[in-house]
């Protein structure tokens, strides 16, 4: 197809849409797409996935049922398995898989390394090819270097905020960068159609992959510094909540929070990219890496708080287990790591999280406990049914380890936070 036709197919909603990778950013991409008037065919690994999704059944907790049944009904959604033959039929391929880290924090490239083989076998002469999962800067262009002068790249890095539904994706202005200046027109016109926030045009690729490592890193960089800033306070007395009030009448002060610690698929993994990059570059970080250890180190931090309380015998109830509030997503959550210090310690523990299944529960490898007071309760995320559930778990002499400083006044018969204290 040439440049003309695909942009016109763009402009007229003609051009037919290929995601892989149906999980928390390409989900809520591929029914804002159909809802906007695209044809879009999800290309999942396995017959099994798509049989599931053709059920209108997701793991993403984002997604509103009903959008999804809609669009699946009306046609415009279609999951598919991922083959040569069903990538060939698509206009604009759109890739969101994961970009997670190893073990040993390295960046782990696997998924997305499988998806540019498959299409590097694929013929996409006409064709554009979207990346969007993030990756350090130069990636793009490296996995895709296949592809050759008569298709198009574009990168434009997801900004999916989980917990939120998928018209606020609509909502999120975008960054996209081309590798000529065709694919980015291309790129352009396409966001343009599905988004109404901003489209905004970088120059390259790798300003569009740099932009996201930014976005991520100054996030966990500030994090870093307000968990270190909230140890001192315990120190000195001083209530780091106050502190931050205060410190938000500066207009160039952004606030942020310290915690039991950081989770998710973004902020503790993102950053490690750029650090591993920055090393290849003989340009090596220390900011970076030393505030990724402080936001690891923030769960052993409250569990010393805990052995400061603790005595053999106590009922102890870790209260949330996602990596934020009012989701169901586990990946890297601090809570998580809380309970394995635990388990290290042979220290008894039960947990409840209303997110999370009894099955899922189960398979966490943890207890779900009664819900009736106990001695020390540890809230590792603040779901918005804690507000309720607050009286259930919180007897006169309950001790309150609060990893998400939640409570505004003193609960049962002591509430240490991270960087507060209430008494
Ligand atoms: N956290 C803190 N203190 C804070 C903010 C967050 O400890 O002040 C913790 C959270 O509890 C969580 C982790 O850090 O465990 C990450 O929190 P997050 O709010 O950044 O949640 P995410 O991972 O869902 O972040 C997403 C990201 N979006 C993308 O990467 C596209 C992030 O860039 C957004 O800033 C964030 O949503 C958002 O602002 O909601």
């Amino acid at each position: 197809m040439s440049f003309q036709v695909l942009l016109g197919d763009i402009a007229s909603k003609k051009a037919s849409v290929g995601i892989i990778g149906l999980g928390y950013v390409g989900l809520p991409l591929a029914i804002l797409a159909s809802v906007r008037g695209y044809n879009v065919s999800g290309l999942l690994r396995t017959t099994e996935k798509v049989k599931r999704l053709s059920q209108g059944e997701t793991d993403v907790d984002t997604i509103k049922a009903e959008s999804l049944k809609k669009v699946l009904k009306s046609g415009t959604f279609v999951p598919r398995l991922l083959t040569i033959e069903e990538i060939e039929k698509n206009d604009i391929i759109i890739i969101c898989v994961p970009t997670p880290v190893t073990q040993k924090k390295t960046p782990d490239l696997a998924p997305i390394k499988s998806v540019a083989t498959m299409l590097s076998q694929a013929n996409l002469s006409g064709k554009l090819v979207i990346n969007e999962s993030t990756v350090a800067p130069g990636s793009t262009r490296e996995l895709f270097s296949f592809l050759k002068s008569d298709s198009y790249l574009a990168c434009s890095p997801e900004r999916v905020d989980p917990g939120n539904s998928e018209k606020h994706v609509s909502q999120i202005a975008k960054v996209v960068g081309g590798r000529d200046p065709k694919s980015l027109e291309l790129a352009t016109a396409f966001y343009k159609n599905l988004l109404d926030a901003n489209v905004v045009q970088v120059s390259t690729l790798e300003a569009t992959e740099m932009a996201k490592m930014l976005e991520n890193t100054y996030r966990a960089v500030n994090i870093a510094l307000i968990n270190e800033i909230a140890l001192l306070c315990e120190t000195l007395h001083i209530d780091v909540l106050e502190v931050i009030r205060a410190a938000s009448t500066k207009w160039s002060f952004q606030a942020h929070f310290p915690s039991i610690g950081v989770g998710g698929h973004c902020i503790p993994v993102d950053p490690y990219y750029i650090v591993e990059l920055a090393k290849r570059m003989e340009s090596p970080m220390t900011v970076v890496p030393a505030a990724l250890s402080r936001n690891n180190s923030m769960p052993s931090s409250l569990f010393r708080k805990l052995r400061t309380i603790y005595k053999k015998g106590m009922s102890v109830l870790v209260y949330g287990l996602t990596y934020k509030k009012d989701i169901a997503d586990t990946r890297e959550s601090p809570a998580l790591a809380f309970c394995e210090i635990l388990k290290e310690a042979s220290i008894p523990f039960t947990v409840y999280d209303p997110h999370l299944s009894d099955k899922r529960i189960g398979a966490l490898g943890l207890v779900k406990g009664r819900r009736e007071p106990v001695e020390i309760l540890v809230i590792g995320t603040d779901h918005k049914e804690l507000s309720d559930d607050k009286a259930v778990f919180i007897s006169k002499d309950t001790l309150v380890l609060d990893g998400r400083n939640t409570f505004i006044k003193k609960m049962g018969a002591k509430v240490i936070g991270v960087g507060r204290t209430l008494v």
